[in-house]
């Protein structure tokens, strides 16, 4: 496999933890993005829909072994099984059209901060911003959030949470932890 490496000879690879999106609701928000005829932006392939937990950026290879054993040893909190995705906005800043939870369960805010912590030892900064989940439908989005025929109000399965590579436009999972009760 090509492997991505630093000028130092190191291989890395670009991490991020995610909930995963499934088959069925990757269609139907892909059908609801369908119906806001977006004039802006570029949309996210539904093949790419996820709620990203923590960005961690370019990774040694050799440190992908100790990040999947800090958080095997994470005590995870009982996260409710679903994320209800209800706030169509625009993020200015990151000119991105999300969807946003409006009240995040506590228990997926505390596995982020978790998975901070964890990964604190192993050099990894925690964010300097707020979590907040969120779903990106759309990159280089300018403007005012389209007006929505229906509520976006989307119940996100949570059953696990994964490891993604992202790699050439494309995510790969390398690791999978089970949440929820
Ligand atoms: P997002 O657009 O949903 O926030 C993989 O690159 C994913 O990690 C992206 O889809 C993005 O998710 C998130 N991401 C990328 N760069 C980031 C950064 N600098 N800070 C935080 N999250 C980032």
């Amino acid at each position: 496999m090509i492997q991505d490496v630093r000028s130092t000879g190191t291989p890395f690879k670009r991490l991020f933890f995610a909930l995963p999106v499934g088959d069925s609701q990757r269609r139907a928000l892909a059908q609801w993005r369908r119906s806001l005829n977006l004039r802006s932006g570029k949309p996210v392939p539904a093949a790419n829909f996820h709620v990203t937990l923590l960005f961690l950026g370019d990774v040694d290879v050799a440190q992908v072994p100790a990040i999947c054993a800090a958080v095997d040893k994470l005590a995870l909190p009982a996260t409710p099984a679903r994320l209800l995705l209800d706030r169509l906005q625009v993020w200015q800043r990151a000119n991105a059209l999300v969807l946003e939870a409006q009240q995040p369960p506590g228990a997926l805010l505390q596995l982020v901060y978790g998975l901070q912590q964890a990964l604190l030892p192993l050099g990894m900064e925690a964010a300097s911003r707020d979590y907040r989940p969120h779903l990106t439908l759309a990159r280089d989005f300018r403007g005012q959030p389209p007006e929505a025929g229906s509520a976006p109000d989307f119940y996100l399965a949570v059953r696990h949470f994964t490891l993604y590579e992202s790699r050439k436009g494309a995510y790969w999972p390398l690791a999978q932890w089970p949440l929820s009760y």
